[in-house]
């Protein structure tokens, strides 16, 4: 028995720190670290049980080749030897023929560390293939808030525990953030108020003291008219504005000026009563806080949503104030020089770029994709318009290889599949995007089955494709100690032997780092002359035209699709659908019975259940499930979502969605 200290690896905001046991090779139980200072000592109820994941019956243990139709899930093993040989034939012939950008990787978080994030990108690069935009996540709210406040670096989440006022906006911590739910009850212990703000009352906001369900996707709205009552009620900070702010009079004179309470109410369903209560609360506030999550933001207008809701704490003056502040995304990736793995300098100029969110067009469009390297992902199962990129995963003149850990709803679409190591059988350097800690975790034991790392896979690659360079000699290792070293360029100086000994290593953070504006003018950004608009401005979704909203938020149990293959988390009510009693009535829907949703694009089956926790006009699911988790005809969520994009930052819009109930 031995224990060791890792990292959950997984697309989550609290980048756990781990403890590991290992007996015999294999790892029989994980726990919390309680050095790490976000972590302190607990998991998730996914991560709780790793090594169930881990050690799954479900497994992939060896290279598999296609012998049944695309989809059926047939599969004869071969030899890795088989399998490179036979990937790097076909592309090697698809060159000749097409032109390497008829090659796609489509890869995303499986795993956040950043040598296997990052592992195959010089390749592909070398190779000449298309390039993948990676925005299937929240990449407009990134650009909303830098649109404000330019580089700043947003607050700790630990500075919460100061405040005395903190906002869960459209974000679902119970699920997505939980450890964030020490700091929030550290504030509640000295008083502190907590709002949540969402489209639905989800588990979270049971537990906060004020709820407010607002119409989906008219955030941007719900912060103009709280503006609005802060200027008309003198709670604007007026001394903090003229000192730090770009565009306070135009934004009140031009904009403002328009969005009362009453005008708001009619945008965002938020009665104007409550619009003022909560104007009030946020300005009366000695340390206002605001912890954004990424919901608002997965809408045609998300980054504009985000820019307005980033104007908030410059109104109240609450940046630099102990306590108070916004914390969009931590920015500690910025740590590490990622460059030493991604080797964009291999970019080729002028090469196709395809957007992740439109992977159906990009496989059944005219311009068509020859062959696709998938790689921790599942977009079979999580890119939007399900039906479209089915459709092109089943073209017989597509050759698809995927490189998974299971039989993922991709994987059977495969020509040949190749088995992936888990977290704990390879090196890797770690961040977290919702808290200031970097990390490095080390393989506790050997791959399972024949399963090899996303690096191992990158140089297997590129010896077979004769790419013939150095980087493709070095270890997992080398590239985790070289991305340690990088580390030393972090504003204040990073403890290299924690970070070298594989424990959990706070970035030590400037004091000023929430009064020094990264922005081109140094100040905050609320009139922008770079962008248009440059002052901003709600922007209207399209018109109700009587369907209802669509809201598929996380579910508790899995991670976008990972932990699917955990049958004790999700044996049950996977693809359940909340429906407010008066929809229900109207619809004369039951409890339990199924439903079937349809738009444009596909028609989805869900149990019906009949909630208050949604509101009229509404209907909610939580999760996407794996095709053989779902009822009927294996139709997940996203048949139901669409690839339109975001109106910055070309992001994904998966909860820009209007479905009619199928009578
Ligand atoms: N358990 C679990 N954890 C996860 C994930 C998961 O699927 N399950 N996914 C991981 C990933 S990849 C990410 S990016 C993060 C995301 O984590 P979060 O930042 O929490 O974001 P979302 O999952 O997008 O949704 C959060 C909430 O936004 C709400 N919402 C939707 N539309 C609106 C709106 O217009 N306005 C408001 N105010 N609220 C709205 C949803 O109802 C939901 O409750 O979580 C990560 N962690
Ligand atoms: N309807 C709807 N759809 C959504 C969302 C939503 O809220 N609603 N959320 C969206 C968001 S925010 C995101 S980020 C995307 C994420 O979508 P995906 O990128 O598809 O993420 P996962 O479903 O977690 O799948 C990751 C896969 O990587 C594999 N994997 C893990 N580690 C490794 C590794 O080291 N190597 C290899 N080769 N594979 C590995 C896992 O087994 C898993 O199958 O989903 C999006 N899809
Ligand atoms: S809370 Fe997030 S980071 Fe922590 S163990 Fe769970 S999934 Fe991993
Ligand atoms: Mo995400």
């Amino acid at each position: 028995m031995k224990t060791c200290t890792s990292v959950c690896p997984y697309d989550c905001p609290d980048a756990c720190g781990l403890v590991v046991t290992v007996d015999g090779g294999r790892v029989v139980s994980v726990a919390g670290d309680k050095s790490h200072p976000f972590t302190r000592g607990t998991l998730c109820p996914k991560m709780a049980h790793y090594e169930r994941t881990v050690h799954s019956p479900r497994r992939l243990t060896t290279p598999l080749k296609r012998i049944g139709p695309k989809g059926s899930g047939q599969f004869a093993p071969i030899s890795w030897d088989q399998a490179l040989a036979e990937i790097a034939g076909t592309w090697k012939a698809i060159i000749a023929e097409a032109g390497a950008e008829a090659i796609l990787p489509y890869s995303y978080a499986g795993t956040m560390g950043i040598v296997q994030h990052d592992a195959l990108h010089g390749l592909f690069y070398r190779l000449g293939a298309s390039e993948l935009d990676r925005t299937i996540c929240a990449p407009a709210k990134g650009r909303g808030f830098k649109d404000v406040m330019g580089n700043t670096m947003p607050t700790a989440p630990q500075a919460a525990q100061d405040s005395d006022c903190i906002f869960l906006w459209s974000i679902h911590m119970l699920a997505t953030n939980i450890h964030f739910h020490h700091d929030v009850e550290a504030a509640r212990a000295k008083g502190a108020v907590v709002w949540c703000i969402d489209a639905y009352r989800n588990k979270t906001a049971d537990l906060a003291d004020h709820f407010i369900a607002v119409r989906p996707g008219t955030d941007g709205a719900l912060a103009l008219g709280m503006m609005h009552v802060l200027d008309r009620d003198g709670l604007a900070d007026e001394a903090f504005l003229d000192r730090n702010v770009l565009g306070w009079e135009d934004l009140k004179k031009n904009v403002l000026s328009k969005y009362t309470p009453e005008k708001t109410q009619g945008i965002t369903g938020v009665p104007a009563d409550v619009i003022v209560e909560l104007a009030h609360a946020y300005g009366r506030a000695r340390a206002p806080f605001i912890r954004l999550g990424s919901g608002q933001s997965r809408y045609r207008n998300g980054a504009m949503t985000t820019r307005l809701i980033t104007c908030l704490p410059a109104v109240v003056g609450a940046w630099g104030k102990q306590g108070a502040g916004l914390l969009t995304s931590a920015s500690a990736s910025k740590a590490y020089d990622k460059e030493i793995v991604t080797h964009s300098d291999w970019k080729q100029p002028g090469k196709r770029v395809v957007n992740m969110c439109c992977l159906g067009q990009a496989l059944t469009g005219d311009d068509r994709i020859r062959s696709l390297f998938v790689y921790s992902s599942n977009p079979a199962c999580t890119a939007p318009d399900q039906n479209q990129v089915l459709k092109g995963l089943c073209r017989d003149d597509l050759f698809t290889v995927v490189h998974e850990r299971f039989m993922t709803d991709t994987a059977r679409y495969a020509d040949i599949v190749l088995p992936a190591t888990t977290s704990l059988e390879h090196d890797d350097a770690y961040y977290s995007y919702g808290n200031y800690t970097i990390q490095c975790g080390y393989a506790a034991i050997p791959p399972v089955g024949q399963s090899r790392s996303n690096w191992r896979v990158a140089c297997d690659l590129a010896h077979a494709m004769g790419i013939d360079d150095d980087f493709y000699d070095c270890s997992e290792r080398d590239l985790v100690e070289a991305l340690a070293a990088s580390t030393t360029k972090w504003p204040l100086p990073v403890d290299q032997q924690r970070l070298s000994q594989g424990l959990p290593t706070p970035l030590p953070m400037p004091d000023d780092y929430q009064t020094r504006f990264a922005t081109p003018s140094g100040k905050i950004e609320i009139y922008n002359a770079a962008l248009t608009p440059a002052l901003p401005d709600y922007l209207p979704l399209a018109e109700d035209d009587g369907t209802l909203a669509f809201v598929n938020g996380p579910d508790m149990r899995i991670l976008d699709s990972s932990f699917n293959e955990r049958d004790e988390l999700t044996a049950s009510h996977t693809m359940d659908l909340f429906v407010h009693p008066d929809d229900a009535a109207r619809y004369g829907l039951q409890d339990g019975q199924t439903v079937t949703l349809a738009n444009e694009r596909g028609q989805a089956d869900f149990t019906v259940v009949i909630s208050k926790r949604t509101v009229p006009g509404q209907v909610v699911s939580e999760g996407v499930w794996w095709r053989e988790r779902v009822k009927g005809q294996g139709a997940s969520v996203n048949v139901l979502t669409s690839q339109r994009l975001t109106d910055e930052g070309a992001g994904s819009t998966f909860y820009d969605v209007r479905v009619s109930i199928v009578p």
